[in-house]
Order: C-alpha cells, then structure tokens, then sequence
C-alpha cells in the first residue's frame, strides 16, 4: 500500500531516522567533528535532509578565515572606489572591481592603492583555496577514501593557478592576471581572447570545451541512466556493481541498443572524472601558451592551416593545389 524507499527532489516522501554520525575509526574525527545534527525539510528535497556534522578541521577553519579576509579586502576596496556609499555599492556591485597592478609595476609590489591591495588579497586566496584543497585530502584519509576529490579540484586549481600566477610569473608582470569582479572578469576574459587573435583558434581551449560539454552530456546520460531504473535498484549503484541486478542488465542494454557500446556501472563514474578533470587541464595548458608562446592564434590557425586566409582560401595556395595540399598529388 506504501513503501518508503530513498527519496529526493522527485518524489516527496522524506526517510526521517536517528542522525547518522558516519564512521569514526582513526581518531582525529571524534576530535575535530561537530556534534550537532539538524533535520530540514527543504534540504530533504534536495538531497539528504540531514544537516551535519561538520569537520572543519584546522585547514577548514584558516581556509574560510583566510577567504574571508580576501573576501573583505575586495569589498572594502569597491567600498572605497564609490565613495564608502552603501547604497552607490549595492547599485554598482557587478561593475565595481579590484584590479591587479597596471603593467609598469612587473613583478614589483605595488603601493597599496595602486594595486597592492589586489596582491595582498590574492595571497589571502590563494592560502585559501590551498588549505580547502589540503582538506579535502584529510577528510578522505580520515575516511580511508581514494583520493579522487582532491585530485579533481586539483585541476581545477591548476587552471586557477595558470590564471594567477604561472601565467603572470611567465609574463613578467602582476597585471596579466584577472580582476575581482563580477562583469570585470568577463571583460578581462572577452579582452584576453582579442587580444590573443581569438581564443577559439586556440586549439587547447577547443579541448576545454570538448570535455565541458562532454561532462554536461555524460552526467546527463548517466543521470537519466539512473533514474531510468530506480524501480529496478539502479540507484543502488554499489550493490549494482557487486551483483549486477535487472536494473543494470536494462540499463547497459539501452545503451547497447541506441549506440553500441555502454558502460560499465563503475566505468561511467571513471568518464565522468576524467572529462571533468580534463575541462581544467586542457584549459591550463591554452592559457598557459597565450601570449608565451603564441601571439596571435587566429594567425597560428591560419599558419595551421584551419582558420581562413580571408582571400577565401584556406591558405593551401601556398601547396599549388588544393590536391596537393590534401596530400593526393
Ligand atoms: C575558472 C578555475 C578554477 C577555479 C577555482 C576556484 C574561488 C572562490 C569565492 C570564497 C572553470 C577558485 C575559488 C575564486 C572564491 C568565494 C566567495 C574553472 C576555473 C579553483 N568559452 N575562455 C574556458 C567556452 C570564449 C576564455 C574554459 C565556451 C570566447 C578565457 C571553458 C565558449 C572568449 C578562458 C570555456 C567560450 C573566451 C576561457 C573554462 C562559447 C571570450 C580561460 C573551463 C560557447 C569570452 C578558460 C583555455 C573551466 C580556459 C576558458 C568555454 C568562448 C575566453 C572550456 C563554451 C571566445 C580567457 N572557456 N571564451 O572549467 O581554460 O572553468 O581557456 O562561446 O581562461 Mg572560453
């Protein structure tokens, strides 16, 4: 008459059991853990409805300190820039920005308000996102957890880094970096691809792509996937694993029919990290060659022969023929 099984955004009947408090075999989460545990409904929509308990940990504490002071310098700097006016703030909030030195300075440090307020928040970040990463390590080694979290938000922070740092660093100057700011940073990001000849010629940022839409399209594939076959356990992934059930046999089968191939219930989750952590690499490396070792890609794509001479010519002239070109000849 009424089954109560896991539940979610899909369907509205919510599991409310004694908090679970999770594993605590080495030691140092009875120490560093909080106690406290909520139930709220809303989040049971969501997800699991219960809220808690939270490891911060030491690197979790100074992480969100140190984000927080970065947080507050770039505000108290936009503040300063409308005059210390709350409301003119509030109204230009997504214009206002910290910018990073202007060129002049290189590698210097700059007066504080000159641009030295934008290296010393930078540092106050960068110490954040660091220790946020090192605490992903240690809650997946309190767990004995692989480690697969933290080397996915390694590449990301390998692209944040690229933009940062190694960038600027190779550059020779604190003023390549990006600005903090909303419609800012979507300037400097349009201003880069100009003035770099167009990033979609740059072959590296064509593969970012590639593997973003390419996750987009396996988390929907996946996700359908398992919806499909929740009436059949499919949620259940583990145990599908283990002892493949009706719902993986349904499940592979579809994917054998639409497209051939299908993937394999543990396999799937592998796509899915290696094209999310490939989005941040492959746009590491583009970034990382803008302007170091190439000037101009839409010249580097014309010299590549793919991007248009503009005299309607794919540049091939230069082989005679379009045959010869192609290698026929
Ligand atoms: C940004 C880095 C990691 C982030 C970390 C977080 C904080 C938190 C907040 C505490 C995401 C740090 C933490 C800051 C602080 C608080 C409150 C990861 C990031 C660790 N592009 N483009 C990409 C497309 C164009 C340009 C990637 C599409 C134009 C530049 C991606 C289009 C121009 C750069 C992508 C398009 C242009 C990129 C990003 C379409 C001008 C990059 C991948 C349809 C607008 C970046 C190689 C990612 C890159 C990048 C997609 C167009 C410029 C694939 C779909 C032609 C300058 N673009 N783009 O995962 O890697 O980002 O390029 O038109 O730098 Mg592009």
């Amino acid at each position: 008459m009424f089954s109560v099984e896991y539940q979610n955004i899909f369907t509205q009947v919510q599991v409310r059991g004694p908090a679970e408090l999770g594993t605590d075999d080495s030691g140092t989460l009875a120490q560093e853990r909080s106690d406290w545990t909520g139930f709220w409904g809303l989040l049971g929509w969501l997800g699991n409805a219960q809220l808690g308990p939270i490891n911060l940990g030491m690197a979790g504490v100074a992480s969100i300190a140190s984000g927080i002071i970065w947080l507050n310098i770039v505000g108290i700097n936009m503040l300063a820039q409308v005059g210390w006016s709350i409301p003119e703030f509030i109204r230009q909030l997504f214009w206002l920005a910290l910018e990073p030195p202007s060129p002049e300075y290189g590698l210097r440090i700059p007066p504080l308000n000159d641009g030295g307020w934008y290296i010393v928040a930078s540092f106050f970040l960068l110490v954040s996102v660091m220790l946020w990463w090192l605490r992903s390590y240690q809650l997946a080694a309190d767990q004995k957890m692989g480690k697969h979290v933290f080397w996915a938000f390694g590449s990301a922070i390998w692209l944040f880094l690229v933009l940062g740092l190694f960038r600027p660093v190779l550059m020779g100057s604190w003023s390549e970096a990006v600005p903090y700011g909303i419609f800012p940073h979507l300037d400097w990001t349009t201003a880069f691809s100009i003035r770099y000849g167009n990033l979609y010629y740059n072959p590296f940022h064509c593969l970012s792509i590639v593997f973003l839409y390419g996750s987009v399209l396996l988390f929907a594939m996946h996700g359908a996937t398992i919806l499909a076959v929740t009436r059949y356990g499919g949620d259940r992934e583990l145990e599908q694993i283990i002892d493949r059930g009706t719902a993986t046999e349904r499940a592979a089968l579809f994917w054998r029919w639409t497209m051939g191939f299908n993937a394999t219930m543990e396999g799937i989750h592998r796509w899915a990290w290696w094209f999310a952590v490939l989005t941040p690499i492959t746009g590491g490396i583009g970034i990382l060659l803008t302007g170091t070792v190439v000037d101009n890609w839409f010249i580097w794509a014309q010299e590549h022969h793919f991007a248009p001479m503009y005299d309607g010519s794919y540049g091939y002239e230069a082989y005679g023929t379009y045959e010869a070109f192609i290698g026929k000849e």
